[in-house]
Parts: structure tokens; sequence; C-alpha cells
């Protein structure tokens, strides 16, 4: 369901003086204000086929009505969030939870809408129905070699749905592991896992990227055979060039350092895939920005930096996607929410002035250092990430034009109060 241009344009016109006012002084201050804009407006974040319903933890899940009930309507959520923002362009979708049935429809729906497809993701962490083989001692790792080849043939199927899509990547993410000391050979684990993730990447297209994400713990609370930065990274140097490492920003223990591992991977050519969400404790999967925005600008920070040296694309060498669950908010909303977040922390690393910080770590002039990363971080960029906004023909304030419009009543009448998305 999109919603009539005459909606956002009344809506930006209704705003547009006061918008005019907060973003003067911005436009005076910062010289390079308008090339800010515009790279703010190039800035594109993927949305998971799985983000749209409402997510659960294991004791409970509460639906709030109006999900999608199937791939084209995530497809049309998607693209109502892209209409609004114009900086969620892209899908990344879920193998099996959306396999499309006549793959060469949802491309065509995809290019009505102005989405393109972002990584595929497979799944070897749950049992599907009338599956031959379990995952429940692992899938890449298992001892059995059986099941180690149906979680192999599964991801080069992946790879194929992607094919027939435009995708040009895949995203493996392994539950394996051991929930107890003494279940598993570490080592012969790791080797079983390389070993299958070989022959996954011996069938990657040319122009297709791996992206081997590690996460530090759950479902395996023991072990996990792809469990940090230091795992993932030996998994793709020993793959080959097209196998990189992606950073889950909840896939940590607790107050890691991720700026220095993002500036280390990047240092290395080795980051390729990024997943934001936010965090207090563990993968809480909450709204990027949500529960520290700094640490989400000293990322950031990094990002940009170790780019920068690498004279990388910032929109198009890594793979930008949300992976947040919205277990008490509007999905849409909270999605609405993350994406403002990243472009907001991407603007403030862009107005780092780096001769002056190369100056300053030159001198050893700590406090320098902290005030020029500080003057960025407390400048009010929202204004620049609206102006942004406005030019690529979006709205001033898509949360509030998303309430205005009453665009979730609209789909609860569509879909039903019962509706349930495939999902987490
Ligand atoms: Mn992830």
């Amino acid at each position: 369901m999109l919603l009539d241009k005459n909606h956002i344009e009344q809506h930006n016109n209704r705003g547009a003086k006061l918008h005019a006012l907060k973003l003067a002084p911005l436009l005076n201050e910062l010289p390079q204000a308008d090339a800010l804009i515009n790279r703010i407006a190039a800035f594109q974040v993927a949305i998971p086929s799985w983000a749209l319903g409402t997510g659960g933890t294991r004791f409970g899940r509460f639906s709030g009505g109006g999900e999608p009930r199937n791939l084209e309507e995530k497809m049309a959520d998607i693209a109502l969030l892209h209409q609004l923002n114009r900086a969620s362009g892209a899908i990344s979708l879920h193998i099996p939870w959306d396999i499309p049935q006549d793959p060469a429809a949802t491309k065509a729906l995809a290019a009505d809408y102005g989405l393109r497809f972002d990584a595929m993701n497979s799944n070897t962490f749950q049992d599907q129905p009338g599956q031959l083989h379990s995952y429940k001692f692992g899938s890449l790792q298992h001892a059995d070699k059986a099941v180690r080849k149906q979680a192999i043939d599964h991801n080069i199927d992946v790879i194929q749905h992607g094919i027939a899509l435009g995708s040009t990547s895949l995203t493996v993410w392994l539950s394996d592991g051991s929930c107890f000391p003494g279940q598993l050979n570490f080592r012969q684990a790791f080797q079983r896992t390389l070993e299958s993730l070989q022959e996954i990447y011996a069938a990657l297209p040319s122009n297709w990227k791996l992206f081997v994400e590690y996460k530090a713990f759950e479902p395996n609370f023991y072990s996990m055979t792809v469990g940090d930065w230091g795992q993932s990274l030996l998994f793709a140097n020993k793959l080959g060039p097209q196998a990189y490492t992606l950073v889950d920003l909840g896939h940590h223990l607790p107050n890691a350092n991720i700026e220095q591992i993002v500036a280390l991977l990047l240092m290395e050519g080795k980051l390729a895939g990024f997943h934001f969400n936010d965090s207090k404790y563990g993968d809480d999967d909450l709204t990027v920005g949500s529960i520290n925005p700094y640490q989400l600008f000293l990322i950031f920070n990094e990002l940009v930096e170790g780019m920068n040296a690498k004279e990388m694309n910032h929109t198009k060498d890594l793979a930008w996607m949300i992976d947040a669950s919205h277990n008490v908010k509007d999905p849409l909303e909270d999605l609405l929410q993350s994406v403002e977040a990243i472009l907001i922390a991407y603007a403030q690393a862009l107005l780092v002035d780096t001769d002056a910080l190369k100056k300053a770590q030159q001198h050893n002039d700590v406090v320098v250092c902290q005030e020029i990363l500080q003057t960025a971080y407390r400048t009010d960029v929202r204004p620049l990430v609206a102006e942004a906004r406005l030019r690529n023909g979006g709205a001033l304030e898509p949360l509030k034009l998303f309430r205005e419009n009453n665009l979730r009543a609209g789909l609860i009448k569509t879909r039903g109060e019962k509706s349930v998305a495939t999902g987490l």
C-alpha cells in the first residue's frame, strides 16, 4: 500500500517553513553542507523480509495487527518505508521463510517499487517440516556427513534463488556450536565447517560475495563455531577473495570495542556485511540508536574513516542491513526510527574534522581528540538528514506522516488483526 503522493507533498509543505529555519544555521556554518546532504541522500539500508512482522521471545509474541501475510505484502511494506524515507531501497530475503513462488514476478514487483535484492539469507538453525536430517547438533559442523551435505545443498539452493532475483551475496549465519564442555572437538568442528563452506563457496557466481556472520552466544551457550570476528576472519581468509566477515552489532560480548573491530576488518579488506541493531545485554535486537547512540556514532566514525582510507564507496561496498526485532512497537515505525538513527550517525561521522584529528593524534593531544569527536556527535544533524530525504522526494518527517495518515489502521483493514508474518 503506497501513499498518495499528494499526502507527502501536503505534509512537506506544512513543515517547510520550520525546516528551513532549522537548516539555515547548518548551511551557514558548514561549508561542505551541500556535499554532506548528497552523501546522506545516497545512503541506503536494506530491510530483511523477517522484520515486517511483530517479533517475539521464547516467552511470547504479541501481534500488533496488519502484519504482511506473504512476500508480496512484505515488499509492499518496504516500498512504503522507502516511499517515506527514500533510504530503504533494498530487501534481504530469508530462505525458506520467503521463497519466491514466481521469481520473475517477484523481480518485476521489486522493480516497480524501486527495490533491489540485497544479501540472501540461508537457514540451517531450525528444522523445516519434512526435513530428512535434524540440525539439533549443528549443520555445517555436524559429525554426520549426510547432515552437512543437506545444509550445503540448502545454501546452494539459496544462491540459486538469489541468482533468479538479481541478488549478489549470501549471508551464512550458523547457530552451530555446543552447549556443554566436552560436547564438541573445537578443531574438528572448525575443519568440518570450513570444508562445508568451501563447497558453498565453490557454488558462488564470480560476482557474488559470501558473508560469514559471527555471534558470541545463543542458541549454543558454551561455544559457537563462528563465535567472534577472529573466527569469522579465519574462515573468510581461508575461503578466498569472495568471502568476507559480517558484523552484526548485537553479536558481541558486552562492552566489546566494535569500532576497533570494524577498523581492523576494513584494514584487511574483509568487512563487507553489516547488520544494525542496538542492545543493552546481549543480542537484544532493539531499535538502532535506542540504547547507545554514541557507540553507533563511534562505529560509524571508524567505518567512514576506514572506507575512505580504502577509497570505498559508502553506499555500495558494504551491505548495510537492519537486523532487529520489533516486539512491542509497530514494526514499520520501529524501522523508520532505525533508519533515521543510522542516517544521523552517518551524518555525524561525516562531520568529523579528520585533518584536525590526525594532527591531534600525532601530538598525543588527547583532550582535543575527544573534543573533535564530540563536537561532531553533539551537532544536531537532523535538518541535514531531513533535507537529504526531501531532495530524494521523501517525507520531511516520515514517522509523523505515517501516524497522520493512520497507515497501520489501513493495513489492519486490508490484512486483518490476526495476520502473522513468517519470521522469528
Ligand atoms: Mn544478523
